[in-house]
């Protein structure tokens, strides 16, 4: 059984945000304000459904899903743009593959060294996120 990813976590790195948001078409005035936060990543799980909440002073993104059950995803407020998504655990890896409009759209969390880890990638631009456990 993978570790929990459950609980708070502040982030504490942010490489390539930019070039990720490119890739998703996100306009110039929104990505200098996306650039500047620092993001707060609330992972619930009841049962075998998950809630994965990223918290910030300018937007919040919400989801829930089941691990191997294809669900509509819409992102509201990141590109606002509607993908078939699957989650699923790849070894320790907890993969997001987001079918849509965007190729080779999809992320990835696991935790290493107490930190949790998140791989953005889109088209051929990957954003490494990387926080800290508050609680
Ligand atoms: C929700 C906080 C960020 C708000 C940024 C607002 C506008 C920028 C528009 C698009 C940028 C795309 C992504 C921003 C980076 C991360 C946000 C969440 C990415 C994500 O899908 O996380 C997954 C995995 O934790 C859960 O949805």
């Amino acid at each position: 059984m993978p570790v929990s990813l459950c609980g708070t976590w502040d982030m504490v790195s942010n490489v390539n945000l930019e070039g990720y948001m490119i890739a998703l078409g996100i306009g110039l005035y929104t990505r200098k304000i996306a650039l500047k936060l620092k993001h707060r990543k609330v992972i619930e799980q009841v049962g075998d459904q998950y809630v994965v909440k990223t918290l910030s002073t300018f937007r919040n993104y919400t989801f829930s899903f089941r691990v191997n059950e294809e669900f509509e995803e819409f992102t509201k407020g990141l590109d606002g743009r509607h993908c078939k998504s699957l989650v699923a655990w790849e070894g320790n890896k907890l993969v997001c593959i987001q079918k849509g409009e965007k190729k080779n759209r999809f992320w990835a969390h696991w935790i290493e060294d107490d930190k949790l880890h998140l791989e953005l990638h889109c088209e051929d631009q990957v954003c490494k996120q990387v926080f800290k456990r508050v609680i």
